[in-house]
């Protein structure tokens, strides 16, 4: 099958499956959000990461759909994980494409109203994958679900498509700051120094920092130093299935 008709016919046969990543509260250890991230499961079992078919989706016109698959199956999760910890938070991927569409607007609202959910408790993510489509159109996306209380957050602050354009035109409350600035900040000085003036730059424009891709305790040190609010990456956990991530981070305290 071409990559096209295999992102159909799981979009048909339930084949996608969303994994939870687990994001830090540096300030008080508390880990009260995760990342939803897309996988879709192939013929063989085999688990298909998002960079393989999701610019094929952008390609093809189908990302719409595979969005709101998302949107819809992150909600119902959301639903679940609340009743266990009912301050919890979801981080949703949504394409640039998406931002802006009117169906995937209704699919959030609607969803969001069937399983009873806050809307504060979701935060919907701009992926650097694909560019906003329209700008215009996406700020006022934006601007009409912030008043009904969803959240916004910019993916991967510093690299591609996650620019100081986008802080400037849409609205954010939180920006995360791209792995390629967080990874080595320990040891390198360039890193640490764009890192610090993203951190600055947020906290002047009143927004809240995650960083992404926290591999190890000393990289950690230096979030927290550099006065990052989140941490997200492989030290706190990666990416696993909802059971999973329910028995090992959100069992009572
Ligand atoms: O999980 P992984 O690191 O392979 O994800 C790579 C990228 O794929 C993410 O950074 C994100 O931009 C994109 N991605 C992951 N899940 C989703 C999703 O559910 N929807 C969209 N649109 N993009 C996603
Ligand atoms: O584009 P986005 O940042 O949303 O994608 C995150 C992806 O990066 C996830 O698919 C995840 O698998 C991967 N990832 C997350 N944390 C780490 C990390 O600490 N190290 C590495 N190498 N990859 C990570
Ligand atoms: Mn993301
Ligand atoms: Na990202």
């Amino acid at each position: 099958l071409q990559w096209q008709d295999r992102i159909e016919e799981a979009l048909e046969n339930d084949r996608f499956e969303l994994h939870l990543q687990p994001i830090l509260d540096v300030t008080n250890g508390h880990i009260d959000s995760a990342e939803a991230l897309l996988r879709l499961r192939g013929d063989d079992g085999e688990l298909v990461p998002p960079g393989r078919f999701v610019y094929i989706a952008e390609r093809s016109g189908l990302m719409p759909r595979v969005d709101a698959w998302v949107i819809e199956r992150s909600i119902a999760m959301l639903a679940d994980l609340r009743t266990i910890r009912p301050d919890f938070c979801l981080e949703v991927n949504i394409s640039g494409h998406s931002i802006g569409d009117a169906q995937v607007e209704q699919t959030i609202r609607d969803s969001l109203v069937r399983h009873d959910v806050d809307p504060r408790a979701l935060i919907l993510e701009i992926t650097e994958t694909a560019a906003v489509a329209d700008v215009a159109l996406a700020r006022e996306f934006a601007q009409r679900l912030a008043r009904v209380g969803c959240r916004f957050a910019l993916d991967d602050f510093g690299a591609g498509f996650g620019s100081f354009y986008y802080l400037k035109h849409l609205l954010f409350d939180y920006v995360k700051i791209d792995g390629e600035f967080v990874a080595n900040s320990h040891v390198s000085r360039v890193d640490r120094t764009i890192l610090r003036s993203i951190v600055g730059i947020a906290r002047d424009l009143g927004k809240e920092t995650v960083a992404e891709f926290v591999s190890s305790p000393e990289v950690l040190e230096v979030v927290r130093a550099e006065g990052v609010d989140y941490a997200q990456g492989y030290l706190i956990g990666k990416p696993i299935p909802v059971d999973e991530f329910v028995a090992e981070f959100l069992q009572p305290e």
